[in-house]
C-alpha cells in the first residue's frame, strides 16, 4: 500500500520496550532456593554451547536489577518484557512454593512500576524444571499441562494485581524444533517427529488452559504467546515454488499461529502429518479448549528476526541440518528443508549478520500485514534486534550498525501501522547484553554493554550504555517522529 500524509508519530500509548529472559540475564542459578532447570543441566553437556558458556552468573541481573531498572528509567522505556524462572517459584516444578522466588519478582515488578515502566511477563522462556524432566520427561507427557497451569496460575494470582500484560509461551516453535528435531536444546532429541508434534500439542494445551485461567482471575488482563515468525518469500514465479511457500507457511508458521488465533491446526498440515503417521493425539475436550482460548487471546506475540525463502525441494533433497552458525563466522550455516516439500535457500537480495541471519526490515512489515490479514488481531512485537560483535573502546561502545538496523525496522513497522495493523508494543532484544543460548556472550544484542568475558566468568559486569541507548532514548522521547 502507499498511504499518504500520515502522522509521523507512533500511536499515543505505544509501548516502546525491550526484552530479556530469566536464564539469559539473571545468574544466581542456585541461590535463594532456586531449583535446577533443564538448561542448568544441558549447558554442562560438553559441546552443547559455544565455548561451554552457561547462565550460572549471566549478567547478574538477579543482584543488579535496580541498576538495570534505573537505566531503563533513564532511557524512558515504557515496557520491559522479562520471563520468570519457573524453578525460582517451584524448585521442583510443583509442590511447595518458594517464597524467596516470589519475593524477587515482587521487587522487580514494584521497581518497574515505581519507575513508570509497564511490566510484561513471559511465563515460560524455556527453563523447564529438571525435576519434571526427570519425573515424566517434561513436555513429552500430558502431565506437563496441569503442572504448567498450576505454575502459571501461581504467577497470575501473586502478580496479576500489578501485571496486565502476559505472554504465556516464548517461541514454542523454536524450543520444540531445537529440542526434538535438531538436538540443539534440551532434551537434545534428533528427528523425533512424532514426539515433536505431540510435545507441541501439550504446549498448546498448556498455553490454552493458562489463557483461560488468567481470564477467569483477571478478565482485563492482556494475553498471548510469542511466535518466532520467519515469513517466507517464494523463490520464483514457478508454481512449484508457490506451493513450496504454501507448504512452508502451513507447516512452519500457521501451524502455531492458527492454533493460538483460531484454536485449530491448518487442515493441509494435519493431512500431511497424518500421512506420515506423526499427527498429535488429542484428548476428549481438547478441541473445545483450544477454540475457547483462541477467543480469549488479545494479541499475537511476534519475535521477528528474519525472513526466509521457500523453494521446491525434491523427495531426495535436503533435510533438517544442525549445522547452524554459532561462531559468528559468516557462511557456516547450511540450507534446511523438508524433502518433497520445501527448502530454504539464501536470499540473494538481502545482507546477513555475522551469524548468517538475513537482515530484512520489510519482512517485519510483511509479518504484521500477514497476521492482520489472516487473524485481524493486535500485535505485540516481543523481540527484534541485531546480534553483533561490540567493542568497548575508551569507555564507549559505538554501534551504528544496531541503530541502523533498529531504525530501518521501526520505519517499516510504522508503515504497517499506517496500513491498518494494530501494533501495541515493540520490544527490542535486548536491554542489556546477555547470554545467547548457543552463541555465548560474544553475540551481543543490548543497548547496554555488560563488561564480561565471552567464555569465562570474569569481568566487572559494569553496565555501559552504547550509542544505541541514546538513539532509542531520543526515539522514545519523540514517539518515533524523527526516524
Ligand atoms: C529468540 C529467543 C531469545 C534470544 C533471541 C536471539 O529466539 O527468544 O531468547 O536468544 O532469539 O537469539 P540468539 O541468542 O540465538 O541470537
Amino acid at each position: 500500500m502507499l498511504i499518504k500524509d500520515t502522522n509521523k508519530e507512533f500511536p499515543k500509548d505505544f509501548l516502546w520496550g525491550s526484552a530479556s529472559a530469566a536464564y539469559q540475564v539473571e545468574g544466581a542459578w542456585d541461590e535463594d532456593g532456586k531449583g535446577r532447570s533443564v538448561w542448568d543441566e544441558f549447558v554442562r553437556i560438553p559441546g552443547k554451547t559455544f565455548k561451554a558458556t552457561t547462565g550460572d552468573k549471566a549478567v547478574d541481573h538477579y543482584h543488579r536489577f535496580e541498576e538495570d531498572v534505573a537505566l531503563m528509567k533513564e532511557m524512558g522505556l515504557k515496557t520491559y518484557r522479562f520471563s520468570i524462572a519457573w524453578t525460582r517459584i517451584f524448585p521442583n516444578g510443583k509442590g511447595e512454593v518458594n517464597e524467596e522466588g516470589i519475593a524477587f519478582y515482587d521487587r522487580l515488578i514494584n521497581e518497574l512500576i515505581n519507575n513508570d515502566i509497564t511490566p510484561m511477563i513471559t511465563v515460560f522462556h524455556w527453563d523447564l524444571p529438571q525435576a519434571l524432566q526427570d519425573e515424566y520427561n517434561g513436555w513429552e507427557s500430558r502431565k506437563i499441562v496441569d503442572d504448567f497451569v498450576n505454575y502459571a496460575s501461581m504467577l497470575f494470582s501473586r502478580f496479576g494485581d500489578r501485571v496486565k500484560h502476559w505472554i504465556i509461551l516464548n517461541e514454542q516453535n523454536v524450543f520444540t524444533s531445537h529440542g526434538w528435531l535438531m538436538g540443539m536444546h534440551p532434551p537434545g532429541k534428533v528427528q523425533d517427529m512424532k514426539m515433536f508434534y505431540q510435545v507441541n500439542h501439550h504446549a498448546f494445551m498448556a498455553h490454552a488452559k493458562s489463557v483461560l485461567a488468567l481470564k477467569a482471575l483477571w478478565p482485563d488482563a492482556l494475553v498471548g504467546s510469542s511466535f518466532a515468525f520467519g515469513p517466507a518469500y517464494a523463490k520464483s514465479e514457478k508454481p512449484e515454488d508457490a506451493m513450496a511457500k504454501m507448504d512452508y507457511d502451513d507447516l512452519q508458521s500457521y501451524y502455531w499461529m492458527d492454533v493460538y488465533a483460531y484454536g485449530r491446526y491448518p487442515r493441509a498440515a494435519l493431512a500431511q502429518l497424518k500421512s506420515m503417521n506423526v499427527a498429535p493425539h488429542f484428548e476428549a475436550g481438547d478441541e473445545e479448549i483450544l477454540k475457547l482460548a483462541a477467543q480469549n487471546i488479545d494479541f499475537m506475540g511476534v519475535n521477528y528476526y528474519q525472513t526466509t525463502v521457500a523453494e521446491y525441494n525434491p523427495v531426495d533433497g535436503v533435510g533438517m541440518s544442525n549445522k547452524v552458525n554459532t561462531t559468528g563466522k559468516k557462511g557456516t550455516s547450511e540450507v534446511q528443508g523438508m524433502p518433497g516439500l520445501y527448502k530454504n535457500p539464501k536470499n540473494e537480495f538481502l545482507k546477513t549478520t555475522d551469524w548468517d541471519w538475513t537482515i530484512d526490515p520489510e519482512g517485519l512489515r510483511f509479518a504484521c500485514r500477514d497476521i492482520t490479514s489472516r487473524y485481524d488481531l493486535p500485535i505485540v512485537i516481543s523481540e527484534n534486534g541485531l546480534g553483533a560483535f561490540d567493542h568497548l573502546e575508551n569507555g564507549k561502545v559505538h554501534d551504528p550498525y544496531r541503530i541502523e538496523y533498529l531504525k530501518a525496522h521501526l520505519i517499516e513497522l510504522k508503515k504497517a501501522i499506517d496500513e491498518g495493523c494494530r501494533v501495541l508494543a515493540y520490544c527490542t532484544w535486548s536491554f542489556t547484553d546477555l547470554l545467547s543460548w548457543l552463541n555465548g556472550y560474544q553475540k551481543r544484542y543490548g543497548f547496554v554493554f555488560v563488561d564480561r568475558e565471552e567464555d569465562e566468568e570474569s569481568g566487572t559486569l559494569n553496565r555501559i550504555p552504547k550509542d544505541s541507548f541514546y538513539w532509542y532514548q531520543y526515539t522514545i522521547k519523540t514517539n518515533g517522529a524523527e526516524l
